[in-house]
């Protein structure tokens, strides 16, 4: 069981021209620089099958070991996304009064957030992110994962940018702790809840904050003669 080696097959990899490479970079780099984080929903639905395929993005990250220990909960239902505005809410409430270190608050403040999260109604998908502690093999024997947060993460963010590509916005919404969410949408203890990935549309006129990003100087560093 699981220690035969995979066979294997010629890679399908396509070569580009250096100047095709060029105009790749800078034309994914412009696509992914536009979009923002976004807190103000349209409640306009979405086709599901774009959310489906985004997804089929998502699962094509890497893993440890291959495991792909990730499952994506889509919620559309309306009763399901005001129980989670609730257990998000009162989470948050008690984060925003009184676990919050001023600190944490003080960074928080630019952006303007609080207890409040309509979003979670008003939105027309929540995606409940899970990562995956154990799998099961096809006998159903228990199978250990391995950087699970690194390849749920990787995970959301191909989501993240397959959303946004398809031009849909999003939100990482990170009540804590999560652990309502399990209960809520009905996943096993072997489970981690990871984040809820708000989405939809924009509301029409919505407004985000006004911040830049770090410079390539700032955040890359070279070592090296070319
Ligand atoms: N989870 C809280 C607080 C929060 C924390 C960070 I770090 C943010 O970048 C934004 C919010 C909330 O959702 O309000």
């Amino acid at each position: 069981m699981g220690n035969d080696k995979i066979k294997t097959q010629p890679l399908a990899f396509n070569l580009q021209a250096q100047g095709e490479m060029q105009e790749s970079a800078s034309n994914f780099y412009n696509m992914v620089r536009s979009r923002r984080t976004v807190r103000d929903f349209s409640n306009k639905p979405v086709p599901k099958e774009i959310i489906e395929n985004c997804l089929r993005a998502a699962g094509t990250a890497p893993s440890g070991a291959n495991h792909q220990p990730w499952h994506f909960v889509v919620i559309s239902d309306p009763e399901l996304k005001h129980k989670i505005r609730e257990g998000a809410e009162e989470e948050e409430r008690e984060f925003y009064e009184s676990r919050a270190p001023q600190d944490w608050l003080d960074a928080l403040a630019p952006l303007g957030t609080d207890a409040n999260k309509p979003f979670l109604e008003i939105a027309p998908y929540l995606i409940v992110i899970f990562g995956e502690k154990f799998s099961f093999d096809t006998e159903g024997n228990k199978l250990k994962n391995y950087y699970v947060s690194e390849s749920v993460g990787i995970a959301t963010g191909i989501l993240i940018t397959a959303l946004h590509n398809a031009g849909l916005a999003s939100l990482t919404h990170t009540p804590a702790p999560m652990k309502f969410l399990s209960e809520l949408v009905g996943r096993p203890a072997t489970e981690k809840p990871y984040m809820i990935l708000v989405t939809g549309y924009p509301a029409e006129n919505a407004e985000v904050p006004a911040i830049t990003r770090k410079s390539l100087e700032e955040i890359a560093s070279f070592r090296g003669d070319d």
